[in-house]
């Protein structure tokens, strides 16, 4: 949802958030954490990579995740949209317990233009998005340069195509 007056436009940046789920109806979680954030002040989703089941990575055994990107055009600050991504995994019923633990839906901030920001609660780029074929995957339908010269670790898990892109709302 966008804000600002025609006057005077607020600073758009590009950015890229990674979606995740493996707990409940997967499916279901990653489209309403998509409707969310479209209907969050001063976001505006723009495209979604399709999803793709993949096997988990790091943590206790658990389920297969669903992942998928979304881009994002948006006027608030990092930490604004560090806040309104935590906002849609609490709506989502996201419980904090184990740090690699599965989870109903993750929302984490890949990129924000070319910023670089390294606070304890905020990294950005993601530290880890470049070592994991379930981020990067995804993110180069939307950014074919994301990693560039970097070899996808395809093989060390697996990525499967699952479904279409989530639905963008107008
Ligand atoms: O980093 C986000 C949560 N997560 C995932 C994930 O989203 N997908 C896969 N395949 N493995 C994961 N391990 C963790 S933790």
């Amino acid at each position: 949802m966008s804000s600002g007056s025609a006057a005077e436009p607020d600073l758009e940046e590009r950015a890229f958030l990674g979606l995740g789920s493996n707990l409940g109806d997967r499916l279901a979680a990653l489209q309403a954490a998509v409707d969310l954030l479209a209907a969050t002040d001063g976001i505006d989703v723009v495209a979604s990579s399709r999803v793709y089941e993949t096997d988990p990575v790091g943590g206790p055994e658990q389920p297969d995740y669903l992942n998928a990107v979304v881009e994002i055009r948006t006027t608030i600050s990092p930490e604004d949209l560090l806040h309104a991504c935590r906002v849609v995994e609490d709506a989502l019923g996201r419980v904090r317990t184990e740090r690699w633990g599965p989870r109903t839906i993750d929302v984490d901030i890949l990129t924000i233009d070319d910023r670089r920001i390294d606070e304890p609660d905020l990294r950005i780029p993601h530290p880890r998005m470049h070592e994991r074929a379930f981020v990067l995957l995804p993110l180069r339908e939307l950014d074919p340069r994301a990693g560039q010269g970097r070899t996808v670790p395809d093989d060390a898990f697996g990525v499967r195509p699952f479904a279409p892109p989530l639905v963008v709302p107008r």
